[in-house]
């Protein structure tokens, strides 16, 4: 399920990433994506399985970034796609039907094109600006908005969202709000994911 607070990892800087992760899932995060530009790829095997163990424990769901080879191995629960890194359709072939599947994508067409091939959900950004991701182009609240009137499937906001801007994109369509610094930076990862994941509930709709 793609909902609610999407919590990004960084770089295992310090050897920690582990115990920030699973203070972000206590503080409310519902879906952790596995994302690491620096361990070769043969580390990431371990990393990626304790992470998953992880999330197993807690009922969160567990996404692995760009490789539906490790995502397979680690039994996460699906992968997500740069508009680089290959076919929804060939990722099905290595995963099946039954794990999730996201693309990154920037524009309405983009996320027509991911909708029609048969990506579960979409990441949308950056919405705005952020140092985290040096190649990424701002698409800005707008583009989200008009996003969100073109395709069904869920949307996850991403880039330079924070405890101060979660709540306008949550506001404009939002399904689910990414994030790697307000999360991963914080001196206090429980706190901050709390704080977003608390903005949720306010659009609960009453039952
Ligand atoms: N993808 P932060 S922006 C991984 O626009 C990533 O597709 C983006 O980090 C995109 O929450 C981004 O620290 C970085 O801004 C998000």
């Amino acid at each position: 399920m793609i909902k609610g607070l999407y919590v990004i990892t960084d770089s295992d800087r310090d050897g920690n990433l582990a115990a920030r992760v699973e203070a972000a899932l206590q503080g409310g995060a519902r879906v952790i994506q596995y994302r690491d530009k620096e361990l070769p790829a043969e580390r990431r095997i371990e990393a990626a399985r304790q992470l998953a163990g992880l999330c197993r424990k807690v009922g969160a769901t567990f996404i692995v970034n760009d490789d539906a080879n490790l995502a397979a191995a680690c039994e996460a629960d699906g992968v997500h796609l740069g508009q680089g890194d290959g076919t929804v359709a060939e990722a099905r072939k290595i995963l099946g039907h039954q794990r999730i599947i996201g693309v990154s994508t920037r524009t309405v067409e983009q996320a027509l094109k991911a909708e029609t091939q048969g990506a579960d959900y979409i990441g949308v950004g950056s919405i705005y600006p952020t140092g985290t991701k040096q190649d990424t182009e701002l698409v800005g609240i707008d583009t989200l908005k008009k996003v969100r009137r073109a395709v069904k499937i869920p949307i996850v906001a991403i880039g330079g969202i924070d405890r101060e801007r979660a709540d306008e994109a949550i506001t404009a369509g939002a399904d689910a709000v990414a994030v790697i610094s307000a999360v991963m930076a914080d001196p206090f990862p429980s706190l901050a994911a709390r704080e977003i994941a608390l903005q949720f509930n306010r659009h609960l709709p009453y039952p």
